[in-house]
């Protein structure tokens, strides 16, 4: 396999506004992820990805840009940035942007001289006046319609997400043009790649209506055309004389799709995030849960690992609720964090660490829709109450799903704020930061914090686990078992102890007292044999 940077990289994700708040306005901050770099670096993390840091009125924090060239005032100067991308760099840090280029927010000045029709930006989106068979019957993202009237321009415009976020018209070549001069811009500030927002749905081959379905009627016009590859060879094109990568979140793509978005020879991205692990405990929609099986999820993951040259590896993000919460076990949250760790850092492709994965938060123990921020979860609220689904099975539907469980701000101590902030969160934060958080894992040897540094300078020492080949032994209920070049992992996800029949040279595990011919629970090995 061909040695790149961005294989051996591993990857930790900021959101910002939740991150570390440098003066006391309750929302995170770039002077706030300067103050913690060593902490980044002492995790043995080379990239850091920035969720967007853009102007933006912050309709969906950050999704919804208003100005490219610019850092929202609540996250500091483009001063600051310069000097994160440059102390970053003193610590062997490189720092990758998102990319958020399916939609503007609706303040941006394109979109504003769009709607009054003012060139060249008439044709910037996709406008019911200038597309035939417009409004069409798609439905959105985020629940609900895809059109919304503009008295301004007396047209509709087509937002795939909420309102506020309408789509770019990439067949009008000035978008394309406009977007190029964005990459470069980063570029030059010495940005290392880009996460791609969504980025298989750039483009739209007709705006005719879709085939009716029970999710996103529609998207057959625009789920990874061949219009969409040419943007992403652009992109690459653009890319290539910076040694950068780029990471696409792909939406409803399979492993075919996935090949034709990252294999080399092709020239587009360098690496897809698919969503199909994250789907197994869900029923077509992930407000309708269906009960988590860890074979379930070890298949689908294991098809990715034999389908794909390269994957990248993750557990949560910022849209995904705590990956313990989710996958580990309430009465073994220790254990079966370190187990989660051990699943991230092992499987064949890039690792993506969602800060505060690292010390085991789990989710936001909210009491009320009150607490809640995220306008994709208000939305979903709306609907699920105008179809008069009872209350208790609402707030199941949502609490268990909704994107503020991984947004709550970082637990940096167990004092007032967190060490996150000194004045008002903009997000509560969660009630467990006395037993979860940074300082009280950092003075504890056999801390989730302590375990994620060994396993990643163990992953450092042993190439296996980035080049070597990757062969799936054990899948079942109890235990997963997979080979990687000469290590073996061995994973026991169950609350019960396992008697091992043989077994090989112990090179590290997850479990401070273990018993020699045994897997305690939830415990995560890796052994020679
Ligand atoms: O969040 C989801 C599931 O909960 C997805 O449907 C999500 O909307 C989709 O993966 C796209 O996500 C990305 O683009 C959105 C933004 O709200 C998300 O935060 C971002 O990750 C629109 O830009
Ligand atoms: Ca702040």
């Amino acid at each position: 396999m061909n040695k790149e940077w961005w294989k051996e990289a591993i990857v930790y994700q900021i959101y910002p506004r939740s991150f570390s708040d440098s003066n006391g306005d309750g929302i995170g901050d770039i002077p706030g992820i300067i103050s913690k770099l060593d902490y980044i670096s002492s995790l043995g993390v080379n990239v850091i990805w920035l969720s967007p840091v853009y102007a933006s009125p912050n309709e969906d924090n950050g999704y919804d840009i208003s100005d490219y060239y610019s850092i929202h005032p609540d996250f500091g100067t483009m001063a600051d940035f310069d000097s994160l991308v440059a102390e970053a760099d003193k610590r062997g840090i490189k720092i990758i942007m998102d990319l958020v280029i399916n939609h503007t927010s609706s303040e941006h000045e394109w979109f504003q001289k769009s709607r009054r029709g003012i060139e060249p930006y008439k044709d910037y989106y996709y406008w019911s006046d200038s597309w035939p068979g417009t409004p069409n019957n798609w439905t959105g993202f985020f629940g609900g319609g895809t059109w919304e009237y503009d008295e301004e321009r007396k047209a509709s415009y087509l937002h795939l997400f909420a309102p506020h976020q309408p789509d770019l018209n990439y067949h009008n070549p000035l978008v394309w043009e406009d977007i190029g001069k964005i990459l470069k811009f980063w570029l030059e500030k010495g940005v290392k790649g880009f996460r791609c927002d969504v980025i298989n749905i750039l483009y739209k081959d007709s705006l005719e209506n879709g085939k009716k379905k029970p999710i996103l009627t529609g998207s057959e016009h625009y789920l990874t055309l061949d219009g969409t590859h040419e943007i992403l060879k652009k992109i690459n094109q653009i890319l290539s004389p910076y040694d950068a990568f780029t990471v696409g979140e792909t939406v409803f793509v399979d492993i075919e799709d996935a090949k034709l978005l990252t294999y080399p020879e092709r020239k587009e991205l360098n690496m897809v995030f698919s969503f199909q692990h994250m789907e197994v405990d869900q029923i077509m929609v992930k407000w309708f849960k269906r009960k988590f099986s860890w074979k379930r999820f070890v298949s689908v993951m294991d098809k990715w690992q034999r389908g794909l040259a390269w994957n990248t590896v993750y557990l949560e993000n910022h849209d995904q609720p705590r990956s313990v919460s989710r996958f580990g076990s309430r009465e073994y949250h220790g254990e079966s964090a370190k187990l989660l760790g051990t699943l991230l850092l092992t499987l064949k492709g890039t690792p993506f660490i969602f800060q505060g994965e690292e010390i085991g938060m789990t989710n936001f123990d909210f009491t009320s829709m009150d607490e809640i921020q995220d306008v994709e979860s208000k939305n979903i609220y709306a609907i699920l109450s105008k179809l008069n689904i009872p209350k208790g099975t609402k707030w199941n539907m949502i609490k268990k799903t909704f994107r503020d469980n991984a947004r709550t701000p970082m637990q940096w101590n167990g004092r007032d704020g967190a060490g996150f902030t000194t004045g008002i969160p903009w997000l509560g934060i969660n009630g467990n930061k006395y037993e979860i958080n940074v300082e009280k894992e950092e003075g504890d040897k056999d801390s989730i914090l302590s375990y994620y540094r060994a396993l990643i300078s163990f992953r450092k020492e042993h190439d296996d686990l980035v080049y070597g080949d990757y062969e799936l032994i054990r899948n079942d209920k109890w235990v997963t078992e997979y080979r990687r070049g000469a290590l073996y992992i061995v994973l026991n996800h169950s609350n019960k102890e396992i008697r091992r029949e043989r077994e090989g040279e112990i090179l590290l595990s997850s479990e401070k007292n273990r018993k020699n011919g045994f897997l305690k629970p939830w415990e995560a090995l890796m052994e020679r044999r």
